[in-house]
C-alpha cells in the first residue's frame, strides 16, 4: 500500500470509531437501554448523566423499612435496600438549589414529582434495588426494578415508581 492509502484507511477507521462512540452515548441515554441495563438518566435542563449500577451502590447502600399497600394486596411491611434519592442527585453532580420540582420516570412512561423537601428528606425517598434481600428484577422478568422509587411517607404506594430510568431537576 502507498503513503495516500494507507492515510485514508487510518482517516476512515477514525471517522468510524468516532461515529460509533456516539451512537453509543445516543443508545445510553435511551429509556430502554437504560432499563435493560439498571442504568439511570438523571437530568438537570440540557444536561444529561448517565448511572450506572456500579455508581449508584457506591453511593453507600442503606436498609430501611417501608409498608408496601397496593390495591390488591394488604398492607405489609419489607426491608428495602437502596440510596436516599438526594445522595443519588448529588453524586450525577446536580443541583437542587433553586429547584423546585423532581420528576421520576418509569420505563413505562409512569410519572412521580416529588417536591424539593420530600426529596431533602433522607428518610422518606429512596432510590431501591432490592427488597427483603433479593435484587429488583426489570419489568420483563416480573419485577418492579431494577430500581423502585420509594416514598416511605405515603400511605400508599401509587407514588412509588416501579421501573426508575430517568430522574429530572426542575
Ligand atoms: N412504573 C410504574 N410504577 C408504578 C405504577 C405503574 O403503572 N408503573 N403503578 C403505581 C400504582 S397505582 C401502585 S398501587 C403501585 C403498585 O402497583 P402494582 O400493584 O401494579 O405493582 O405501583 C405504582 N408505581
Ligand atoms: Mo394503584
Amino acid at each position: 500500500m502507498d503513503k495516500n492509502k494507507i492515510k485514508i484507511t487510518i482517516g476512515l477507521l477514525i471517522v468510524i470509531v468516532g461515529v460509533f462512540a456516539f451512537m453509543n452515548r445516543e443508545l445510553m441515554k435511551e429509556k430502554g437501554y437504560a432499563h435493560e441495563n439498571a442504568q439511570v438518566i438523571l437530568k438537570e435542563g440540557d444536561l444529561e448523566v448517565v448511572l450506572n449500577h456500579e455508581n449508584i451502590i457506591n453511593i453507600g447502600q442503606v436498609h430501611f423499612t417501608a409498608i408496601l399497600d397496593t390495591s390488591t394486596t394488604d398492607p405489609e411491611e419489607h426491608t428495602y435496600t437502596g440510596v436516599p434519592l438526594k445522595k443519588v442527585i448529588e453524586e450525577a453532580g446536580l443541583s437542587l438549589d433553586k429547584k423546585e420540582i423532581v420528576i421520576v420516570k418509569g420505563v413505562d412512561g409512569y410519572t412521580v414529582a416529588l417536591s424539593i423537601e420530600e426529596v431533602l428528606d433522607e428518610e422518606n425517598a429512596f432510590l431501591a434495588y432490592a427488597v427483603d434481600g433479593k435484587a429488583l428484577k426489570p419489568k420483563n422478568r416480573g419485577g418492579s426494578g431494577p430500581y423502585q422509587l420509594i416514598v416511605r411517607k405515603d400511605q400508599f404506594s401509587q407514588r412509588w415508581c416501579k421501573f426508575v430510568v430517568e430522574i429530572e431537576v426542575k
